[in-house]
């Protein structure tokens, strides 16, 4: 099966290919009509301090995979470690075109090929330089492909042929990698080669329509479509929906429903769009490609550390729920371990000072990879490792700004509840009663202030936007705390329980646990009054039943809205607020809820677009709250 016999027999091949043009002898003088064009310019030059290798490796299927191989010159001994990327593995291992293998390589590995290691970069089959079809987050073989290749055979054939092929390895592969690179490293835990010996996925998308990419507790992020036109069209589709500047919260209304806007911007053919719009409900589809569920069925004999961001956009649900799902196994809980930093979707392999307004101690993004992702990789890749020392849990307290060990995260088990006047509250409120406002889908609750620009920094940092903007709105509820006497600390997820009614026959809900900063701050003007949101997440209401079984809702009837919101490690100081905001729509991140039945909303007509009034039931037995994991 193998077409190629080593390494070195390739980099041969290609050296003789690059560099100086071969048409005219090197010393003649050329006429004005010499052809211009030659083949190729070998821009790795002698002086390199390292060996960068372009191997296509044969997979079981006899397709090969397009893989970029660099090391410091003279490494022996050495361990490997591998991503899988569909962003091009050339361009991330060509950082600056740079001789110097520090400036060449993406930040993140300047500790580990400074100190001998491998790194390995290979583009998924069908994108870039590799061979193959490609198919987005392509599922395991089994009910959903019936194919004899995924990303976990892939994985597994990948690093047969390192191991064989690179002599100056010492045989042990650790795999990482972010979002769709951390997809592709849980992949590989299932029936791993034998030589992966440490996995760390960061952010990986694990389940679309749960609570990363796509979905959102059944809500809809009519923006990924931007992501399928980049990466899945030959021509034309680089930059997204061509809209312009326009206030992306104009464009995305005026188009209708999720379908419509597709349809509009001529998206709606590409199978990447398509899959998602044939699959509003979390059906066989999603559910056969949830990772935590396949993960939780097989052994996990990688030790693997999990590492998400608490302000993460794009893929907040991913790593929580893989950590659930192992570490609640005793057979397995030994060879898990989660990392919570304070970062956007992948900024743990930033810059990690800062995030927005937000200010933290040092670079913590830096501290992760030094304090714990080297320390890690070094005891499970080297060859005759000092031993392991790996917390189960490793967070950055925000509030208090530092970095903390526990053996888990905190259950979600001291209800703050909702209470009458604005008012929240650790005691269960004396008495009951609601609180009601008008959902009006022709004005939703926008997600930023607008203009709305949903690339871009804005998009890294929404999550992180003052909420002051909306505080007040007559379509949003604020419930309140008292100042707080002393820090409360909480380490999870946190539980929403929104006891609500509604009038019409379907609604989204929006919860965002926040953190109110105190009315004065002259240090640090921006900080004055800010309402940071802690977690802000989504429910579609059609779920209440069960994400697989959409149902109406009975107009006036109380139902039990609970969903969790992003796993974060926070303390509320004191001098501070904890506020809960309530509203219908999140716009335009998630699409509208027309609050009247239509079978799938992805389809709905400008008519099925109706006010609802909303009832927020507090006290009594069924009192709204958000249960915290207050660290005890
Ligand atoms: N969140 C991105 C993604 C992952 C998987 C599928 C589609 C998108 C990413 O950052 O890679």
């Amino acid at each position: 099966m193998r077409s190629m016999t080593g390494v070195s027999g390739l980099v041969l091949a290609l050296t003789m290919m690059a560099g100086t043009p071969m048409a005219q002898a090197k010393d003649a003088p050329l006429d004005a009509m010499t052809p211009d064009k030659v083949a190729s310019y070998d821009w790795v030059r002698p002086e390199a301090d390292y060996v960068r290798q372009e191997v296509m490796i044969p997979m079981r299927d006899g397709v090969k995979l397009h893989t970029f191989i660099v090391y410091r010159k003279g490494v022996t001994d050495a361990p490997i470690i591998l991503s899988r990327t569909p962003y091009d593995a050339d361009a991330s291992t060509s950082r600056n075109r740079s001789q110097k293998i520090e400036e060449l390589l993406p930040i993140v590995d300047t500790p580990f090929v400074n100190d001998g290691y491998i790194r390995v970069y290979q583009d998924v089959r069908g994108l870039h330089g590799s061979e193959g079809d490609y198919v987005m987050t392509r599922p395991l073989r089994g009910p959903l492909n019936p194919t004899a290749v995924d990303h976990s055979t892939d994985a597994y054939d990948t690093i047969d042929w390192l191991v064989k092929n690179l002599k100056n390895s010492n045989g042990k592969v650790g795999i990482t990698g972010s979002s769709y690179l951390g997809f592709t490293s849980l992949m590989a835990l299932i029936d791993p080669h034998p030589a992966l010996k440490a996995a760390i996925p960061q952010s990986p998308m694990v389940d679309g329509w749960m609570g990363d990419d796509w979905f959102h507790n059944g809500a809809f992020r009519a923006f990924g479509y931007n992501y399928v036109l980049g990466q899945t069209v030959k021509k034309g589709g680089k930059g997204g929906l061509p809209t312009g500047k326009e206030d992306e919260y104009d464009t995305y209304l005026a188009a209708g429903s999720a379908g419509d806007l597709a349809r509009k911007w001529g998206v709606d053919q590409l199978p990447g769009v398509r899959k998602m719009l044939e699959h509003p409900a979390y059906d066989q589809f999603w559910q056969e490609q949830a990772l935590d569920k396949l993960l939780a069925k097989r052994p996990l004999t990688v030790p693997t550390m999990l590492v998400v961001g608490e302000w993460d956009q794009e893929d907040s649900w991913g790593t929580p729920a893989v950590y659930r799902a192992l570490s609640a196994d005793p057979a397995k809980r030994a060879n898990v371990s989660i990392v919570v930093g304070p970062w956007r979707h992948s900024g743990v392999n930033y810059e990690g000072s800062s995030l927005g307004n937000l200010k933290f101690e040092g670079d913590t993004a830096l501290q992760w990879r030094l304090n714990y992702m080297k320390p890690f990789f070094d005891c499970h890749l080297k060859t005759n490792p000092a031993p392991c020392h790996t917390p189960r849990v490793i967070t950055y307290a925000t509030g208090t700004n530092r970095w903390e060990e526990a053996d888990d995260l905190s259950p979600s088990t001291t209800p703050l509840y909702l209470g009458g006047h604005g008012e929240a509250s650790f005691d269960k409120p004396v008495g009951e009663g609601v609180e009601s406002y008008v959902s009006d889908p022709a004005k939703p609750v926008p997600s930023v202030p607008r203009p709305v620009s949903l690339g871009g920094d804005e998009w890294k940092t929404w999550l992180v936007q003052d909420q002051r903007f909306t505080d007040g709105r007559t379509d949003v509820l604020s419930f309140k705390t008292g100042v707080l006497s002393a820090p409360v600390h909480i380490r999870g997820a946190p539980k929403v329980d929104l006891r609500a009614a509604t009038s019409g026959k379907d609604s989204d809900y929006v919860v965002k646990l926040i953190d109110v900063y105190p009315g004065q701050n002259t240090a640090n003007p921006v900080m004055a009054g800010y309402e940071l949101g802690v977690g802000i997440e989504i429910f579609r209401g059609r779920y209440v039943h069960g994400y697989a079984t959409p149902a109406p809702l009975v107009p006036g009837k109380t139902y039990a809205f609970q969903w969790l919101l992003p796993t974060v490690d926070h303390v509320f100081l004191p001098g501070h607020r904890i506020m809960v905001q309530v509203q219908s729509s999140l716009f335009p991140v998630y699409d509208r809820n027309p609050q009247s039945w239509v079978p799938s909303i992805m389809d709905a007509k400008a008519e099925d677009y109706v006010k609802a009034t909303e009832t927020i039931h507090w006290g009594g037995k069924d009192a709204s709250a958000v249960w915290l994991p207050v660290v005890k």
